[in-house]
């Protein structure tokens, strides 16, 4: 029984680490009208981890998602890309740790303002091959293990 307690427990714990995103939220993925910080301003207050999964909502043939270096997103030169989704809405997992970037390659698009960068990090849940034991993601493991701790003391005693 208090395994199963457990097992729910982490459950539970991992559905806070892999979080899924609307790019933009209601906005979506357009070009933005009167801020063309406005997808910088988006991702400022978020905090970007590795499983977590960005949606960009946008209609198929107005716009696109393009992964591309650093480089190309500061100079918002659409010459080459990385990778890139032509339908809409387009969902990418951040599937490994470090910065992300992103704009719209229709003509003009990004330079107007229709560009994301993220930066995903470790989580505890999910190591990456480079993170080190005096790396930040140990005190969220320490975190996510008191928190597991406590949540199945608290189950026990509900029962
Ligand atoms: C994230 O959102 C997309 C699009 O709404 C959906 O297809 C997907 O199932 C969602 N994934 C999770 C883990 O909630
Ligand atoms: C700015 O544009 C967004 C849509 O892109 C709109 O929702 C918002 O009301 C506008 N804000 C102002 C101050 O015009
Ligand atoms: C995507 O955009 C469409 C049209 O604007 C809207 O109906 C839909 O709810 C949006 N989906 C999400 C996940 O925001
Ligand atoms: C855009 O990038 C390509 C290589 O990816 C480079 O050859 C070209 O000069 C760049 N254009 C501008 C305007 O920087
Ligand atoms: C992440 O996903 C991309 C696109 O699906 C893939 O090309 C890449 O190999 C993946 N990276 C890792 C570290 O899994
Ligand atoms: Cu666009």
């Amino acid at each position: 029984m208090a395994a199963l307690f457990v097992v729910l427990a982490a459950t539970l714990l991992q559905r806070t680490y892999a979080r899924n995103y609307t790019v933009g939220d209601s906005t979506g993925w357009q070009v933005p009208l009167n801020n063309s910080n406005f997808y910088e301003d988006w991702a400022s207050n978020k905090d970007f981890v590795v499983g977590d999964i960005l949606v960009f909502n946008f209609t198929t043939g107005r716009h696109d998602v393009a992964e591309v270096t650093e480089a190309a997103y500061d100079a918002c030169n659409i010459t080459n890309t990385i990778s890139i989704d032509l339908n809409g809405p387009a969902i990418i997992t951040l599937n490994r740790t470090g910065d992300y970037y992103f704009f719209c390659a229709f003509p003009n698009h990004c330079s107007r303002g229709q560009k994301l960068k993220v930066e995903a990090r470790s989580t505890s849940s999910v190591p990456s091959p480079g993170s080190s034991p005096t790396s930040p993601s140990s005190a969220s493991s320490l975190v996510a293990t008191l928190s597991l701790f406590f949540m199945s003391i608290a189950l026990v005693f509900l029962c």
